[in-house]
């Protein structure tokens, strides 16, 4: 029996570089290994706790789909899917609802510094763990590849997973572990490096698109903040610099000392220009993939991905619903 994988992203606008490096570029890497078989999905469900407008999310559903393919996400090696297209997941969220209490959503960070930015907070925001813990148990996932902000979901989905499995005395669930790569873990704004790098920044310099082209990279990184002292050198009295050493390390493969001695002697200005160089280099030929998916000729060759997928996922999905209805007590069709 392989180990199972389940990962997702919300369309709530065009995937980061702190996405790619914290999380796909993980799922890539995953999905070579024989002993693994993933699901990655768009959690389009997620994406409305916080307002979204129908035109753009309509688009950016399908453009991350898009983004997964060309950031090298095989298709046929994986089963990709939309999460609205499997209710269940909406279905085993409310369930899950009766099983979690409101002083651990409470607690959720995401939660916290979401609802700042609500002035009617949403019941959706203050849910969105549950929903998460539906997605990840309804598949017995053994693994979830996501950057550090999710760890708090994880350990509520654990937690969640443990208290229906005691309710009924049974393991219904199995318990999922978080599978964060320490070095990408937290990639952080390029603007306020105390803050991670989020694709729903509203100062778009804060963060780097992975559709953005080289000059806008090149533009961005140039205006990083960074501290004064003008030295390349990895220390946590340096955020933005220790930020931007670990972009570098993360798209060229190099280790830190490498670059504090590659850069020795050397001033930001040069250091930035490297660094923007090198993630271009990483982004190009993604994009190029990407132009290419984006055609209106493969847009049939997305959404029959989309259809196949979430067809795969269902049938899983169906049978965990129903052994979670039965436990509970319900009598299923
Ligand atoms: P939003 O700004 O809409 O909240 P986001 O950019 O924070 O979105 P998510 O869709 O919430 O991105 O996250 C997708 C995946 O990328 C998750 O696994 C998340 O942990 C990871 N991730 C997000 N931001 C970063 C980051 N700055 N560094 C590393 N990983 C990240
Ligand atoms: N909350 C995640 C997206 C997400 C997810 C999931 C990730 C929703 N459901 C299940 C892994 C497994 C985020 O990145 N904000």
């Amino acid at each position: 029996m392989k180990k199972q994988i389940i990962s997702g992203v919300q369309p709530s606008g065009i995937l980061t570089l702190g996405n790619y490096l914290g999380a796909l570029r993980n799922w890539v890497k995953i999905q070579d290994e024989e002993e693994y078989e993933c699901k990655f999905f768009v959690a389009d469900l997620h994406s409305i706790t916080v307002s979204q407008n129908p035109e753009n999310l309509r688009n950016n559903i399908k453009s991350i789909v898009m983004q997964y393919i060309a950031s090298g996400i095989d298709p046929e090696k994986n089963t990709i899917f939309i999460q609205s297209h499997v209710h269940e997941h909406s279905e085993l969220a409310w369930l899950l609802n009766n099983y979690t209490y409101i002083g651990e959503l409470n607690r959720m960070t995401q939660f916290k510094d979401k609802s700042k930015k609500q002035e009617n907070v949403k019941v959706g925001l203050f849910d969105y763990p549950v929903l998460m813990a539906a997605d990840i148990l309804l598949y017995d996932a053994d693994y979830v590849p996501v950057g550090e902000d999710q760890r708090q979901h994880l350990e509520i989905t654990r937690d969640i997973a443990q208290r229906f499995n005691s309710t009924y005395n049974k393991e219904i669930f199995k318990i999922p572990e978080a599978l964060i790569t320490k070095s990408t873990a937290r990639i952080m704004s390029l603007q306020d490096p105390t803050k991670k790098m989020s694709k729903s920044d509203e100062n778009k310099d804060g963060f780097i698109s992975l559709l953005d082209p080289r000059e806008v990279i090149e533009k961005k990184v140039k205006r990083a903040v960074t501290d004064s002292e003008n030295v390349i050198k990895y220390s946590d009295e340096k955020p933005g610099i220790k930020n931007l050493i670990n972009i570098y390390s993360a798209v060229t493969d190099k280790n830190i000392e490498e670059i504090e001695k590659e850069f020795e002697g050397v001033g930001y200005g040069k250091f930035k220009q490297a660094v923007a160089g090198a993630i271009a280099d990483t982004l190009e030929p993604i994009q190029a993939k990407y132009n290419e998916l984006a055609l209106p000729e493969n847009n049939e060759y997305i959404e029959n991905i989309c259809r196949k997928g979430a067809e795969v996922a269902q049938k899983i999905a169906k049978e965990k619903l129903k052994e979670v209805q039965e436990a509970i007590g319900f009598i299923t069709k």
